[in-house]
């Protein structure tokens, strides 16, 4: 078999590094370029991260390709090919070390995120089983039964309480065992294929926390020199992030439901000035589901204080969880966090974790913003600080609504200009939601609608959009290029993060953009779904699948996928894309992506291209292992050319060697890619 060739692998094209500074198209979302251009008309003076971009510019050299060692307190070490007394550190470390031990430790950052955020979710469940945290329960005990199940947990004549038990322990025992048997929720939620791999590899990881500590020492000074090593230790780190993921994932969905379709509306313009509007952001829902019930509950208040009511809208991951199951309004991803502000009509943004700009709390004091951090690690110096506990959640959180509504009585006749752009947007597309649609079609095998689709041309395949604003990019826009680019090729779309919040913002989410995007294959196969499950409001261009620990529920897809096609993952027509990652757990979840065999896409260039080693086993060798490998390209229209190309392979082969099996009447092959 012929090792996979992209002809624009391994090369990227020749577009700009860096946004030339003072480039004026700083975002493809009108709301954020009228609420920058509104800040100047306003005479305000307040500087926000495109200024401070364009301030960073030009950027280190060493540091944009990797080759910057600040490992140990010799260095900085600064390495360079094109000088021979600068080809090594001080300690002999080479260039190809250098850049494996930074890519990698941007994994464990990444990995250390998502499992302490899946930590906490599994402490809150077990925190209820022990009817410790009262203002909470379980939602959904039919997820709490399947995942006991899938666990191997006997179900058979236990109480909600004694299960929710056993599922929390068994979610806690996955950052806590001593031996090494393999994390429970990655092995119980991958191929028998990519088990085996794994093992082989030697990068199951067993407990969450140990790889990633392991991963640490690893990669200190005086260790580990060997870049394939490295890069190993890394994609055990990486698998140990998904683990957290979908512990993140599935305990989440037990306590506050699993999503099920639901129309809302996204962008700056559902900020609305005559309520009291708290804006929640980060991604651990256990608080920001209380800020909605303490809202609800605080209505009354808020009128008093001459509002209409409380508005609770969404930024972030927090947004996407809190839209997902709730159907609250999401008004910024990212890069629009500070404009959300800016509008002078937020009262109150109440912080969890992760994504979190320090910038907001400075720039609230312009507009008068109560900025409420309440997690131990992740505090602000000058904001409003609750030690946020679950045993007494609702009754913080109205704490926290109640500064909202002060907020709101010290408003009085000061400006306030939201920007007036929102779209209509059909979200809530968990795996479960996503198999109901397609078993309107095939009740017993559901998964099959879509594979069919696939296996007979109506369809390309699967992408899965994913990923963050990175300010090298204008915001949204590589997003929306490479979204619209594959709609029209006829390819299933499914969006996470901040990615889905730019389908969100820009109407893609919505059956009107079926029409105007679609291709004429996919456009059929998203009518036939409707027409079979009736959906109330139709369904959308591109199906938003969650927050970015949802990743989990896209792999449940692309798994699910090889299992009904008898395959494993690295044959399944299924692409993923972050045009414009940004953050450490956006490595982390790439990492994994290509290990479990997708090619995944990276729209901004991380700081590997300082070994041409690195490089080539992140672009190529990763393909000849693992079957997926990383496509990093700047350029969105080429970008989309190449995620293509990776789509129509895969189709390609499966059909000649579903002809051969046929023919032959063997089974296809598994072995090579
Ligand atoms: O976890 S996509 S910028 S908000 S890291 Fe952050 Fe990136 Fe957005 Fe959600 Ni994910
Ligand atoms: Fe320099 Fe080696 Fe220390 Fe890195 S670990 S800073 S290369 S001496």
């Amino acid at each position: 078999m012929p090792r996979y060739r992209n002809t624009v692998v391994g090369k990227i094209t020749d577009q700009t590094r860096l946004k030339r500074p003072g480039d004026p198209k700083r975002s493809a979302d009108p709301a954020v370029m009228e609420g920058l251009s509104g800040l100047q008309e306003r005479g305000l003076k307040a500087t926000t991260s495109y200024d401070r971009f364009v301030a960073q510019q030009p950027q280190c050299g060493f540091g944009l390709t990797g080759v910057c060692c600040r490992i140990c307190i010799q260095g900085p070490c600064r390495l360079s090919s094109r000088s021979d007394v600068h080809q090594k550190g001080i300690c002999g470390a080479t260039e190809y070390t250098v850049v494996a031990r930074n890519l990698v430790r941007s994994i464990a950052g990444g990995s250390a995120n998502h499992s302490d955020h899946g930590r906490h979710i599994a402490v809150t469940l077990l925190e209820i089983a022990e009817g410790k945290a009262p203002d909470y329960k379980i939602t959904d005990p039919e997820k709490l039964r399947r995942v006991a199940t899938r666990l191997g947990i006997e179900t058979e004549g236990k109480s909600e309480q004694e299960l929710a038990r056993e599922v929390a322990l068994a979610a806690l025992e996955d950052y806590s065992r001593a031996s090494d048997e393999p994390s429970r929720f990655l092995t119980t939620t991958i191929t028998e294929g990519r088990f085996k791999k794994f093992k082989h590899c030697n990068v199951l990881p067993s407990n969450i926390y140990r790889s990633i500590s392991e991963l640490m020492s690893q990669t200190v000074m005086g260790m580990d020199a060997d870049p394939v090593n490295i890069i190993f230790g890394g994609i055990k780190a990486a698998l140990a992030d998904f683990a957290g993921e979908h512990i993140a994932t599935d305990l989440a969905d037990i306590i506050f439901g699993t999503p099920r379709p639901t129309v809302t509306e996204s962008n700056l313009g559902v900020i609305d000035p005559e309520y009291v509007n708290i804006a929640t952001h980060g991604h651990n829902p256990t608080l920001s589901e209380m800020v909605v019930e303490a809202a609800r509950e605080l209505e009354g208040e808020a009128k008093k204080a001459g509002a209409k009511g409380v508005k609770v809208v969404g930024i972030c991951c927090t947004g996407n969880e809190l839209l997902m199951r709730k159907g609250v309004a999401l008004a910024a991803n990212q890069a629009s966090q500070e404009v959300a502000i800016m509008t002078g009509a937020l009262d109150a943004i109440v912080v969890d974790v992760q994504c979190i700009q320090p910038s907001l709390r400075t720039l609230s004091e312009c507009f008068n913003t109560r900025v409420i951090t309440t997690s131990q690690i992740a505090k602000i110096p000058g904001s409003y600080h609750f030690d946020f506990q679950e045993s007494k959640a609702l009754e913080q959180a109205k704490e926290m609504v109640r500064l909202a509504i002060g907020a709101y009585r010290e408003r009085g006749s000061r400006e306030v200009s939201v920007p007036q752009h929102k779209q209509k947007t059909t979200a809530g597309f968990s795996l479960e939601a996503l198999m109901s649609l397609f078993g309107a079609i095939n009740p017993e095998k559901p998964v099959k609608v879509l594979t069919d689709a696939i296996e007979n041309g109506e369809i390309k395949g699967v992408a899965l959009f994913a990923g963050c604003n990175n300010l090298k990019q204008p915001q949204d826009h590589a997003h929306l290029t490479i979204i619209r680019e594959l709609a029209k090729n006829d390819v299933f779309l499914v969006a996470t993060g901040c990615s889905a919040g730019a389908c969100a913002k820009a109407g893609l989410m919505t059956p009107a953009a079926v029409d105007a995007f679609a291709g004429e294959g996919l456009k059929k196969f998203i009518k036939r779904l409707e027409e079979a499950a009736k959906p109330e409001a139709g369904l959308p261009l591109v199906f938003h699948m969650g927050s970015c620990v949802d990743n989990s529920r896209v792999a449940d897809l692309w798994t699910a996928m090889a299992e009904e096609m008898g395959v494993d993952v690295p044959r399944v027509p299924f692409v993923a894309s972050a045009p414009e990652a940004m953050h450490e757990k956006a490595v982390a979840i790439g990492t994994w992506a290509v290990a479990m065999g997708i090619p995944v896409h990276v729209g901004v260039m991380p700081p590997v291209e300082g070994s041409g080693l690195v490089y080539g086993i992140l672009t190529q060798i990763a393909h000849d292992v693992y079957g997926g490998h990383f496509i990093f390209e700047r350029d969105p229209e080429v970008a989309a050319r190449m995620l293509l190309d990776a789509l129509e392979y895969r189709a390609w082969k499966l059909g000649i060697h579903r002809h051969a099996a046929k023919k032959y009447q063997t089974s296809i092959m598994a072995s090579s890619w």
